[in-house]
């Protein structure tokens, strides 16, 4: 079967790796890039790409049936410390643009969608360590409450319209190709870049803020992982828990100084603070290994090395 492939928010942290993997499998032509504004160089260069604001049904739909699209992954969002800033912009983007996908896939126009939720679905009482793929959820951030509901229609829309739609619940992502932007976990990517340019670093966390965290690549692999499973083996519809590492600000230091012993690491919390507080530690992820072989790679020393020595 033909598979042509759309990526919304392709310029993102997320979306910049994943396009040019899928580019790399696929082939340049077959993965439509495109964001609200154009990309880098590489992104404009290695395959076709078009400016398409997410909020916008017509424009979704007219690039979905231009391109004829088979495929969207959705990654367009704002993250958790900017929503705390512009609550209804948050709300608005977020949702606005999870349902012109799934009316898009309900009305036949598109075969398959990719939308990520979060962690951030989890709030203050939920277990916080090895959090259940079922459990309480009582999320207090505007990004945690997109994301929550967001996972109850993307359920909907599979039970009753049969949308092939599949969802993870990343963790704190880290890259050393893209920045992340505005994010309570974009601390553990921002600390490597200062270690290497300053040897010191000031975290808006505290010392003990253990957070779960994953490396780019396994990342990417768990997106297209899911994707590429057979339909049979996605029994949850709303949104796979999905772990790696957890570790808090004291431990990525400690980490980093094994390869630049004079590195410092000092405390200033700010508002971020109370949104990791809401958060789980640790995610038990049990369901995404059975159902679709998911198995992450990287540990924490791992990935710092491979951090430093690409930044
Ligand atoms: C954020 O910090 O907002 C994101 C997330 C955990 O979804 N990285």
């Amino acid at each position: 079967m033909k598979k042509r492939i759309l990526i919304i928010g392709a310029c993102g942290q997320i979306g910049t790796e994943l396009t040019a993997y899928l580019r790399s499998i696929h082939g340049n032509h077959k993965v439509i890039a495109s964001d609200i504004r154009e990309g880098d160089a590489a992104m404009m260069q290695s395959g076709p790409f078009e400016v398409l604001d997410a909020m916008d049904y017509d424009a979704v739909e007219e690039v979905v049936i231009r391109h004829e699209i088979t495929d969207v992954y959705l990654m367009a969002a704002m993250l958790s410390a900017t929503a705390e800033k512009f609550p209804m912009k948050g709300w608005n983007l977020n949702m606005d643009s999870l349902f012109h996908v799934l009316n898009l896939a309900k009305d036949k126009k598109v075969d398959k969608v990719f939308w990520p939720s979060s962690i951030a679905v989890f709030g203050p009482s939920t277990p916080k360590t090895d959090t259940p793929q079922r459990t309480v959820m009582e999320p207090t951030t505007v990004y945690g409450i997109s994301k929550q509901t967001g996972e109850r229609w993307c359920e909907y829309y599979y039970n009753r319209y049969g949308v092939d739609v599949r969802s993870i619940r990343y963790p704190g992502l880290i890259s050393y190709k893209t920045l992340p932007g505005g994010g309570t976990t974009d601390y553990a990517v921002d600390i490597y870049h200062k270690a290497l340019k300053h040897k010191k670093y000031i975290c808006f966390l505290n010392s003990e803020t253990t957070l779960p965290m994953m490396f780019m690549d396994d990342a990417i692999k768990a997106t297209v992982g899911i994707m590429d499973a057979p339909k049979e083996n996605i029994k949850i519809r709303c949104s796979y828990n999905l772990a790696s590492m957890s570790f808090n600000p004291e431990e990525i230091a400690e980490s980093i100084k094994k390869h630049i012993p004079e590195f410092q690491i000092s405390y200033e919390p700010d508002f971020r603070q109370a949104i990791a507080d809401s958060w789980p530690q640790s995610i038990d992820d049990s369901e995404a290994q059975r159902d679709w072989g998911w198995k992450s790679e990287f540990t924490l020393d791992e990935m710092t090395k491979t951090m430093l020595d690409n930044l």
